[in-house]
């Protein structure tokens, strides 16, 4: 079984990332064959620094390799270095109807958030996504809720192809986590958790202690004081009895019984205690990294082969199939 999924490298990782993908991606590549980039194409379909984004790059993948991803097991390597993921999703856009592209929620949503940077880029971002998963033949692609839809997509691009020119492609599935596949915003719990919002609106994997607790307590509840999971009416409270839930791995049923009768409070301290013991790993192992520059590159030059070697035989078989020469 092959999996394939990554991530954007466009700022701090927070614990929506790590519940909604990693945390599944270690599961994962224990028991299967696993490929994780850093998609720096797609990070640059938002606005972006470019001064900054070799320095994210390196920043996104010691935060892989603090929350415990083993280059050992799988491979990894940036995007941008195997020309064929950009190859492949212009040829995917021409079997792709416009509208298919138009519909998706996160075109709408980045769109809205910047109306100033609406690019093509931006509209063909699940077309390079397809790219990303199908010319490695993934069979599951462990992502976060918000991404499903994208995940759908490249199945239906994949069949469309294969009817088109012949079977080339495996139609992917979608791996979401039973519980944590969306995290909502401390600040706004109707929206979901971003790297891109306001700091106070996340828990960064590499937060420091007194960072988490400040975040956490003036995290949005509602005024009713009562601990109870309701995802329509107390957004605010259910986030929160969620990252506790992922966290503490008790259902939140029990966690509800635990905290009956005790005040927004406490619950909140309650849950800065457990963030802060449960992030501290990450936080040593991320300083432990830091200089590993030559290591670092070595590992990301290495899983480059490997990568190259699937993707260019994919893609000779994509091109046979489209009468194009090889
Ligand atoms: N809030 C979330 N809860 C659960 N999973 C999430 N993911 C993102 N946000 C949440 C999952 O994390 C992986 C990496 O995301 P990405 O960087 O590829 O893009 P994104 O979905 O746009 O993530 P962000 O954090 O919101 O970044 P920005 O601010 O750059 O847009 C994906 O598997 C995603 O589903």
């Amino acid at each position: 079984m092959r999996i394939f999924s990554g991530i954007r490298p466009t700022g701090e990782l927070h614990i929506g990332n790590y519940l909604g993908a990693i945390k599944q991606w270690l599961a994962l590549q224990k028991r299967a064959e696993c490929i994780f980039c850093i998609v720096d194409l797609h990070a640059i379909t938002t606005p972006y620094e470019p001064k900054e984004l070799q320095k994210n790059i390196k920043k996104l993948f010691i935060a892989y390799l603090a929350a415990g991803l083993n280059p050992k097991k799988s491979i990894f390597f940036i995007q941008s270095q195997i020309k064929e993921h950009s190859e492949l999703a212009w040829l995917l856009g021409t079997i792709t109807p416009l509208g298919e592209l138009k519909r998706m929620t996160q075109f709408k949503e980045k769109a809205k958030k910047h109306p100033e940077y609406i690019n093509v880029g931006l509209l063909n971002y699940p077309l390079l996504m397809a790219s990303d998963i199908l010319i490695y033949n993934t069979d599951l692609v462990p992502v976060g809720k918000d991404q499903q839809q994208h995940v759908e997509l490249s199945r239906l691009i994949a069949r469309k192809f294969n009817n088109t020119f012949g079977k080339v492609f495996k139609e992917p599935k979608v791996f979401l986590a039973k519980s944590g596949a969306k995290i909502m915003s401390l600040t706004e719990p109707t929206k979901k958790m971003s790297k891109t919002d306001n700091p106070n609106s996340s828990i960064d994997l590499f937060d420091k202690a007194e960072d988490i607790r400040k975040k956490i307590m003036v995290a949005t509840t509602d005024s009713e004081k009562i601990i109870k999971y309701d995802a329509l009416r107390k957004p605010g409270i259910s986030n929160l009895l969620t990252i506790y839930s992922c966290f503490s791995n008790k259902p939140i049923k029990e966690i509800e019984k635990e905290f009956k009768n005790i005040g927004y409070r406490i619950f909140k301290e309650k849950l800065s205690q457990l963030l802060i013991e449960k992030l501290e790993i990450f936080r040593k192992k991320e300083k432990e990294f830091k200089n590993k520059t030559a290591e670092i590159e070595k590992i990301l030059k290495q899983g480059e082969k490997r990568a190259q070697i699937i993707a260019s035989a994919t893609m000779k078989k994509v091109k046979e199939k489209m009468g194009l020469s090889k």
